[in-house]
């Protein structure tokens, strides 16, 4: 059985087997909870970001996809990276989405993290409607297979927080 918990702060001050990031596909940091890993956790993720360049994603992590690195600094072993897209009114790209949640818990599975944190994915920089993230956030989670004893979702302000509780039922 898998707890699915809501907690409202900074995912840079949870503790955690893996922290999820909302990356972009250089992998080279950014703003947002991006910028917040990055500068909190220190310059070992960067590195290791740098290295996955050069190797496997030379040509950046695609939308959808995840990969870990090294957590630095921050209290969890690793943080996993996943690019969300950005959202569009025109073009339904929900799959998208949903398919962050679930290869960030593919990736978790492999390193086998018992509990993962994730932000709201694409509700900040890239505009996603919150309450849609949240439905679509909540609905991947439920119906993805894990062995995660906690998916914890750490939202940044109330109306996020309120969202999640809505949505979570
Ligand atoms: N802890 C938890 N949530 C946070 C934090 C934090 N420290 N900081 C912001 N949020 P965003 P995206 C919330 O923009 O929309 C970056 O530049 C924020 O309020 O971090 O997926 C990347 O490099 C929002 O609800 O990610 C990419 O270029 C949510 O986290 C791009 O932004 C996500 O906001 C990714 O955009």
């Amino acid at each position: 059985m898998t707890a699915i918990t809501l907690v409202l702060g900074d995912i840079t001050r949870q503790r955690a087997d893996a922290l999820v990031n909302a990356a972009n596909s250089s992998l080279l940091g950014g703003g947002g909870v991006d910028g917040a890993i990055h500068r909190r956790g220190g310059p070992a993720i960067l590195q290791e970001c740098r290295r996955l360049r050069a190797s496997r994603y030379g040509r950046g992590l695609p939308t959808g996809q995840a990969v870990a690195t090294t957590a630095g600094n921050l209290d969890a072993r690793w943080v996993i990276h996943t690019v969300g897209p950005v959202y569009s009114a025109e073009e339904d790209r929900s799959p998208l989405l949903a398919s962050c949640y679930r290869e960030s818990l593919r990736v978790a599975g492999e390193l086998g993290a018992r509990t993962v944190a994730f932000p709201a994915i694409s509700t900040g920089v890239y505009r996603w409607p919150m309450d849609d993230a949240a439905r679509i956030a909540l609905e991947t989670v439920r119906s993805t297979p894990t062995t995660a004893e906690e998916i914890r979702f750490v939202l940044f302000d109330t109306p996020a927080y309120e969202a999640f509780t809505r949505q979570l039922g």
